[in-house]
């Protein structure tokens, strides 16, 4: 599919707002690419369909995973939600045409991330968190200005402050989560005394 074409589909498959995002991640994730050197186009194109199954029913959700024989784990059953990432990343490739592996696998874990991810991986996810529509996260200007200048760190950080917020609630905590986060502590930065 032409980039022209994925974005008026995703206009149709997605709500306002989540089309918004979308194209606020597409943009942020080319910005990104630009401060670190990567392939712009790739990022954007992760970017901008990284949640293209957001707006799917769970049962499709599930069924989706299911028919590509995709593990969906206890956490996964009790907290749906998750899955619009793996199942993202099968529609992706089955319907909007993607053959790229780093940008499948950029979709699949962008929710949760994993341990040690690859440079297109942590775009995504940072991308994701920063993108300027988001405005519900604490620290938003801080992880923001971190994001261009240390992007480990800002994984780090993104991932303690996805970890206390989910710690408040009721959904149970993946453990691809804990794993990602154990691996990125490494990179936090002592805080700043003022
Ligand atoms: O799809 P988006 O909203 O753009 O962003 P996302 O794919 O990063 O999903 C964010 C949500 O996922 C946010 O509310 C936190 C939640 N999340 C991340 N890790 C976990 C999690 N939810 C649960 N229950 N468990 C996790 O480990
Ligand atoms: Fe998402
Ligand atoms: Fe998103």
């Amino acid at each position: 599919m032409e980039k022209e074409e994925i974005v008026k589909k995703l206009k149709k498959e997605l709500d306002k707002n989540r089309y918004e995002h979308t194209l606020g991640v597409m943009y942020t994730a080319g910005s990104l690419a630009m401060a670190y050197g990567c392939d712009m186009e790739q990022a954007m194109l992760a970017g901008l369909l990284h949640d293209c199954a957001k707006c799917l029913p769970t049962e499709q959700k599930i069924k989706v995973c299911e028919k590509h024989d995709i593990l969906i784990s206890g956490v996964e059953r009790e907290n749906p939600g998750l899955l619009h990432a793996k199942a993202g990343m099968v529609l992706a490739e089955e319907v909007y045409g993607i053959s790229d592996p780093l940008i499948l696998h950029a979709i699949k874990v962008h929710t949760t991330g994993e341990p040690d991810m690859n440079m297109l991986d942590k775009i995504i996810y940072v991308a994701d968190y920063i993108e300027p529509m988001r405005s519900e996260a604490p620290r938003l200007a801080e992880i923001r200005q971190m994001a261009f200048k240390d992007l480990n760190s800002c994984v780090a950080e993104i991932l303690h402050d996805t970890l206390h917020y989910l710690s408040g609630r009721k959904g149970s905590i993946d453990p691809s989560t804990q794993l990602t986060y154990r691996f990125y502590e490494q990179y936090r930065q002592p805080e700043k005394e003022n």
